[in-house]
């Protein structure tokens, strides 16, 4: 990643502090240490490499160098914003959504945390907290993109298909003013956080809407039914075969096409 296209392309967001790394092991860890230490509002780090990428879990997340993104975006949350905590992960992924949609491509979010493009994992987000007492005192949104196609896991690897931005758009994509884009629009919206009109974007950028899915949770427990939309919290609501209404609650959840 170049270094002085970053600085530039991102000159005149409205960021904390920026901490580049040529190679980590994870963008998260590092986050999350700076931001129980003090880090400021929209204080960022990115690397070019991650060697211990973390998903959910002890579940790896892979970025070979020079061919993603990996950035950590530190939020100190605003006491208006503390009640809507639980939308953040929502918050990225439609700012995903839209830096790819000006880029002319219809993604889908696979609730809770991923973004498919034709049905392939592009981009995944784990949204991590830090607190102080019983405040959540700083988040940490981590936020990982396929960009050229070297950076697509082989498929043993993977429990979900996944894609690259280059297959869509050919090798030219550049991961400056991407990044710029997701920044911008995460910036953008979070204003929106707790409105009615947040929920229902949400609600239809969501893949598998009025589908039969299936919610895998933790130990294997499986929720199954129709993927009707979000509860306020955005929690995912499913309607079974009965009629009976569903709420899927984050956590550990793998969302698949139903039968
Ligand atoms: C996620 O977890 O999808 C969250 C990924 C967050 C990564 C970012 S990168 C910047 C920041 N620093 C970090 O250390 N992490 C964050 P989960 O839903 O648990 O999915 C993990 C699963 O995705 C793995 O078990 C693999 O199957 C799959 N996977 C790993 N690397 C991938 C990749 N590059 N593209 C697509 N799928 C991948």
């Amino acid at each position: 990643m170049n270094q002085n296209q970053l600085k530039k392309a991102l000159s005149k967001l409205p960021l904390g502090d920026v901490r580049y790394f040529d190679s980590i092991g994870s963008t998260n860890n590092e986050a999350l240490a700076w931001a129980t230490g003090g880090a400021r509002d929209l204080s960022l780090v990115i690397a070019d490499e991650q060697t211990a990428g973390r998903g959910r879990l002890d579940r790896k997340w892979f970025t070979p160098k020079g061919s993603a993104l990996a950035v950590s975006i530190i939020l100190r949350p605003a006491a208006g914003e503390k009640p809507h905590l639980t939308r953040i992960v929502g918050l990225a992924a439609l700012a995903v959504a839209d830096a790819l949609r000006t880029r002319s491509l219809v993604s889908q979010i696979k609730w809770p945390n991923d973004v498919l493009l034709n049905g392939r994992k592009v981009a995944g987000i784990l949204v991590e907290s830090v607190w102080s007492g019983e405040e959540v005192d700083g988040l940490v949104i981590g936020i990982g993109m396929n960009v050229l196609k070297g950076s697509v896991p082989s498929a043993e690897l993977l429990q979900f298909p996944a894609t690259s931005l280059e297959e869509s758009l050919g090798p030219l994509v550049e991961r400056e003013p991407l990044l710029h884009d997701i920044l911008a629009g995460l910036i953008a919206l979070r204003p929106h956080l707790g409105s009615d009109s947040f929920i229902s974007s949400w609600e239809k950028a969501l893949a598998f809407r009025g589908e039969q899915v299936q919610a895998e949770q933790g130990e294997g427990s499986l929720a199954a039914g129709k993927l009707l939309g979000l509860e306020s919290d955005g929690s995912l609501r499913l309607m079974d075969e009965d009629g009976k209404s569903i709420t899927v609650r984050f956590g550990d959840v793998s969302l698949r096409p139903g039968k």
